[in-house]
């Protein structure tokens, strides 16, 4: 996400951070280069134009000029005005509504509706909550089945009534909602390629049927400022609270993101990064910017690592290890759980400073090693799991056949475990940094020196000595 912004204006702010002195003419030929990579990103010319007024405006100042440091500076007041362009919203849904509270789902065809209806459902259950859904997309023939099979995924009730008729469908959705209990409705509508009369009627009758506190305007981030202008038009025919961003995963260049508050003028509420039904995130303002500054984006990943752990595998593994009997089924489960955060490419680009390394190194995380690390592993016999130094010369051969793979990769593989284990039995001598003690850490962002102008997050504490942070190389 984001990626070739990032890396422009991360190259800008290290050719800054080189200076000792900034002049107005530094100043000038950064935000000439800033201006670029905006316009490039596909950020409407107008926002881009008033975000560059502003920031210059500030950068000019002559305390900001005259500092010692004023090539950091400069990145603050940048990352302000950034995170200035998302307006001061938190993201999710209207903090007030009536229950059962209605969320209604619109935008053009294929933007991502029923899947973020789906992923909507799974992200209310998540928070406790007990959502129940409906389909009013009664023209595409395979609509409504598609939501069914979201919703089984999700694990969320459907209301599946026999009306064809769109507004009779939510009317009912709410309807058994009340009688039985669900406290939250989730309606998706049916989409056009176009917006046309007929379609804003139909969504028109279906908010006066019932209600909804908020109605998310779905938006294909890939399709840049298309994706505002219609926006844009929703919002001025149906009124709409909030956008959900969608596939932020592809390659859209971040454009639509950042205009969309400054030229709709409604806040971003989600963002959908992946197909999965738990790709949906709350919008953090603070941690988009941070993670398009390169500073990248902690608190996210723990709480991805929170959602994917399990507090009772991790709690058992953590009293095994400092018996010192980590095994390779452990191993084995780690792998799964690393698999569980999402793709390992998103994972490092939370990482502070990491996705430059990753840019440097020109190396893609491998995900099929993953797998063949696993093919190994499964392989194995139970004993041979539990213990590593039985697997001699011979059943390295037929682990190595079993699972498709050489002798020289079991071999790597359990060089590589016994290197892990003895790490991990000197971490655990000082402290085990353990997957439940992540959720301290959401206590302590830390942040590179340097990788992205070197201040803090809001708050920002030092990292504790010693926390799980250590074990990954971010320089
Ligand atoms: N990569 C990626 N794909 C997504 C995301 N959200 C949705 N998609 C994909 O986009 C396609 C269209 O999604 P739908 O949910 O069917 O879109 P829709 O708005 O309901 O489409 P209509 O009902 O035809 O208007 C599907 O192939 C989804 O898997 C996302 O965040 N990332
Ligand atoms: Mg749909």
């Amino acid at each position: 996400m984001f990626d070739s912004l990032s890396t422009r204006i991360q190259d800008v702010f290290t050719s800054l951070r080189g200076e000792v002195r900034l002049t107005p003419e530094l100043v000038e030929s950064a935000l000439r280069e800033i201006r670029m990579a905006l316009l490039e990103a596909d950020v409407n010319f107008k926002v881009v134009k008033a975000f560059v007024d502003r920031v210059r405006d500030k950068a000019m100042d002559q305390t900001v000029l005259k500092s010692l440091t004023p090539g950091q500076q400069v990145t603050k007041i940048v990352r302000d005005e950034l995170l200035a362009l998302f307006g001061d919203a938190e993201g999710g849904l209207r903090k007030q509504a009536p229950t059962p509270r209605v969320v209604l789902l619109l935008g053009l065809q294929g933007s991502g509706k029923t899947t973020t209806s789906g992923k909507l459902g799974m992200w209310l259950k998540r928070q406790g909550r007990h959502p129940i859904m409906v389909s009013t997309d009664v023209r595409r023939p395979a609509a409504i089945q598609q939501l069914s099979v979201v919703a089984q995924q999700a694990d969320v009730k459907v209301h599946a009534p026999e009306t064809m008729d769109p507004v009779a469908r939510a009317k009912g959705a709410l309807a058994e909602a009340k009688a039985k209990g669900f406290d939250t409705v989730i309606v998706d509508t049916a989409g056009r390629l176009h917006i046309d009369d007929e379609l804003m009627d139909e969504l028109q009758a279906i908010k006066d049927a019932v209600e909804p506190s908020d109605l998310l305007y779905v938006a294909d981030a890939m399709t840049g400022q298309d994706a505002i202008k219609s926006a844009g038009e929703f919002h001025r025919r149906v009124g709409v609270t909030g956008v959900v961003l969608t596939k932020l995963d592809g390659d859209a260049r971040g454009g639509a993101a950042l205009s969309v508050v400054s030229v709709v003028g409604v806040p971003i509420a989600f963002v959908g990064s992946g197909e999965r039904l738990e790709d949906l995130e709350l919008f953090h303002p603070d941690r988009i910017v941070s993670r398009m500054l390169g500073m990248g984006d902690v608190l996210t990943l723990i709480e991805r690592a929170e959602q994917a752990v399990d507090k009772d595998e991790a709690e058992e593994l953590e009293a095994r290890l400092r018996k010192n009997e980590f095994t390779l089924d452990d191993f084995r489960k780690q792998l799964k759980t690393l698999k569980r955060m999402g793709p390992l490419e998103n994972i490092l680009g939370m990482i502070p400073g990491m996705g430059q390394i990753k840019e440097l190194a020109q190396q893609k995380p491998d995900e099929k090693q993953m797998g063949r690390v696993e093919a190994i592993i499964c392989s194995m016999t139970a004993d041979e799991r539990r213990n590593d130094k039985i697997i001699n010369g011979s059943r390295r051969k037929r682990i190595a056949a079993g699972s498709g793979t050489s002798v020289e990769e079991v071999n790597r593989l359990l060089k590589q475990f016994t290197e892990m284990k003895k790490m991990l039995q000197m971490i655990g001598q000082g402290g085990m940094p353990s997957l439940k003690g992540m959720k301290g850490m959401s206590q302590s962002p830390q942040l590179p020196q340097g990788g992205g102008g070197g201040f803090a997050m809001p708050g920002g504490r030092k990292r504790k000595k010693g926390g799980p942070w250590g074990l990954i190389k971010t320089r």
